[in-house]
């Protein structure tokens, strides 16, 4: 998925790098146990992945730079880049390639006129004004969701269903990442339904063999032309 596309009709806010990640967007989060999570991104990255997501919430921040320095220097190591959810200062620092801001994280212009356009910058959203505000603020690409029930957001709101995806992927041009719930089974049914990759947090950090289910969906029949 490309984020250099102009939104229609909204102001034309500057954007980040072109940025690739469909259709799995693949979000390490172990519940703050760094040796867990660096053996998962291993994991993960033996699949290839364009881009990861490092997601701890509330890590301090001389710890969370430590371990996105390591994950920056690992997904280098194999062309993936890093996106760091919440915190632009550490995905500054680490030399990451982007920042996922929700709602209430930073707001979208302050981290824009911070990061310029040397960042990707995506933002979490739940309905099509949130989506197209995203957009014509310059966002990179949206998160959206969450599609199904979860367990790893606590404050999740109430699943928002395909055709809420659906309203979404007709407001706004940039790419849309679906969150929430979504398993290799369910994946199919979001993406026809307009998102342009899945996000997956728990599938993943449950996952037997996180290797052979990033390879079945990175380079099986959800990958499109
Ligand atoms: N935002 C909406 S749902 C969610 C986030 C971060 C959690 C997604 O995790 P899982 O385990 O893939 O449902
Ligand atoms: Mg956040």
């Amino acid at each position: 998925m490309s984020g250099t596309s102009e939104p229609k009709g909204g102001p034309s806010h500057q954007r980040g790098p072109a940025f690739v990640c469909a259709p799995l967007y693949p979000i390490l989060d172990t519940a703050g146990d760094p040796r867990d999570l660096l053996a998962l991104l291993d994991a993960v990255l033996r699949a290839r992945p364009p881009c990861v997501q490092l997601r701890w919430k509330h890590a301090p921040g001389g710890v969370l730079l430590d371990l996105a320095v390591e994950v920056v220097a690992r997904a280098a190591a194999v062309g993936c880049r890093v996106i760091v959810n919440d915190r632009l200062d550490i995905a500054l620092a680490s030399g990451a390639a982007g920042v996922h801001l929700g709602q209430d994280d930073l707001p979208l212009a302050a981290a824009r006129r911070v990061a310029g356009d040397r960042l990707v910058i995506g933002v979490s959203t739940h309905d099509a004004p949130e989506a197209r505000a995203a957009e014509a603020g310059g966002a990179d690409y949206v998160g959206f969701g969450p599609m199904f029930a979860t367990v790893s957001k606590a404050d999740a709101l109430t699943p928002r269903t395909l055709d809420g995806l659906r309203a979404v992927r007709a407001a706004i041009r940039i790419p849309i990442v679906a969150i929430g719930g979504i398993t290799p089974d369910t994946a199919p049914a979001v993406l026809d339904a307009g998102a342009d990759a899945v996000a997956m947090i728990s599938a993943l950090a449950t996952a037997p063999d996180p290797t052979t289910l990033c390879t079945g969906l990175l380079t099986g029949p959800l990958r499109r032309p």
